[in-house]
């Protein structure tokens, strides 16, 4: 059993301080699936477009061929983290490698890699972690640790190779861990590191756990490193707590309730991680803000995923969304960074949520009352001074509290459709 490097609940809150502070960042799915973009051979191939190999089954020699087409002369890494800054997001997770295996940057271990396998031969991680740190914003990466549909030991791959001849311990210490040590040596501090779909033993999960502990104390590590919440979900085995900094909810998993602990729910802009070309289900400003609200209220950091094409350019309608969530929190972020999970219970479906910090409730109102009467129950304490975050002045609001009822007399119009924040000043 590999001894694990104990820390204390206070060096553990001081490394996860600046994460519980952020509350809402940017994940990037961009490989060279990103080419197939969810079509193979003219062909429309269901499901998330990063799943393209193992959904259609293509032989790795077969696959490998699109790195030679793999050409994002688009790619310019201070644009990409200016749409992330502009939309208010903190933290940046970029794919260093996928199930696919291809990896998007610079290393000794594989050829299969953007720099040796394709006419573009520039590493855009190196790019985007120097892009982050101009503009503070703190840069992270996703690395699928156990399923590697190209490498001969990785899992997943039934169609090129026997499980039964993959020696998955082999590919974790000779193949993972030495890649590791690229990614957490070569590109600066790393904030996050977003495992994918657990580690096959506790032990070897642990050691990972170790390993990345010794080059980076800080950097701080999802649930989906020791749980495979396909498997989680079945079999309500051990969640990967323990071992990580938070708990990863599943794909675009918003809890129906507050859960106390640290939590992220990683979501999409469309119904695909990596660019998928005929899929425009994208989901507009006012919808992502109010599922970062309903996120936070609950409880959990918001990673919103964006999916860029092959040429490096991410999608329009998403720089459009974001940017309109941008324009929101340029307004409301007092009621968003460093706020936590709702004090008062809040049935669901209601039409507001609640976020809360130093002694303010903000109430986020997403459905504006007719008759300009507002009412906010269970509010389990005293309210001194109500008014609208938005208005500069924070000019009182009538109000009346009976016990947990607080009826709030409102303008006409809502301020903002989307979401509304009136502000709730307590008395701790
Ligand atoms: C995984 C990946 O397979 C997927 O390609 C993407 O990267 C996503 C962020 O993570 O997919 C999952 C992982 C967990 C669940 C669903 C999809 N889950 O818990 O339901």
């Amino acid at each position: 059993m590999v001894s694990v490097i104990e820390e204390t609940k206070e060096q553990q809150d001081r490394r996860m301080a600046w994460w519980r502070e952020a509350r809402f960042g940017m994940m990037i799915h961009w490989g060279l699936y990103s080419l197939s973009a969810g079509m193979w051979k003219g062909t429309c191939v269901l499901g998330n477009s990063e799943w393209i190999q193992q959904r259609a089954r293509i032989p790795v020699k077969e696959y490998e061929q699109l790195a030679k087409e793999f050409n994002p002369v688009g790619f310019n890494a201070k644009e990409w983290v200016q749409v992330a800054k502009e939309a208010g997001m903190k933290w940046i997770v970029a794919i260093a490698k996928h199930h696919e295996g291809f990896c998007m940057f610079d290393t000794k271990f594989t050829d299969y890699n953007i720099v040796k396998a394709t006419p573009f031969k520039r590493d855009p991680l190196k790019e985007l972690a120097e892009a982050c740190r101009e503009e503070g914003i703190r840069f992270g990466f996703y690395y699928s640790q156990t399923v590697d549909w190209h490498h001969p030991n990785g899992v997943g791959n039934r169609w090129d190779y026997a499980p039964a001849k993959q020696d998955f311990t082999k590919y974790l210490r000779e193949y993972v861990k030495p890649q590791l040590r690229e990614l957490l040596t070569n590109y600066g501090p790393i904030a996050a590191i977003w495992f994918d779909m657990g580690t096959p033993t506790s032990e070897l999960a642990v050691e990972l756990k170790q390993f990345v502990r010794e080059l980076q104390p800080n950097t701080i590590i999802s649930s989906r490193i020791a749980a495979n919440p396909f498997i989680l979900r079945r079999y309500r085995a051990q969640s990967g707590r323990d071992i990580a900094d938070y708990m990863s909810m599943g794909d675009n998993e918003i809890p129906e309730e507050r859960i106390e602990g640290d939590r992220e729910t990683p979501d999409t802009i469309n119904e695909s991680w990596a660019y998928k070309s005929y899929d425009h289900n994208w989901k507009s400003a006012g919808t992502l803000v109010q599922k970062l609200v309903t996120t936070i209220s609950r409880g959990g950091n918001y990673l919103l995923n964006v999916g860029p094409t092959a040429e490096g350019i991410i999608p329009e309608p998403c720089v459009r969304s974001l940017k309109g969530v941008g324009e929101w929190l340029r307004v409301n972020g007092e009621s968003i960074y460093g706020a936590t999970a709702s004090p008062i219970d809040i049935p669901p479906a209601t039409p507001y949520q609640c976020t809360a910090k130093g002694g303010k409730y903000y109430i986020h109102i997403f459905a504006w009352p007719w008759d300009r009467k507002f009412k906010v129950s269970s509010v389990n304490s005293e309210v001194k001074r109500v008014y609208l975050l938005a208005d500069p002045n924070h000019s009182k609001l009538e109000f009346n509290q009976e016990g947990g009822d607080v009826v709030i007399s409102v303008p006409d119009k809502a301020p903002d459709p989307i979401d509304t924040v009136v502000v709730l000043e307590v008395n701790k």
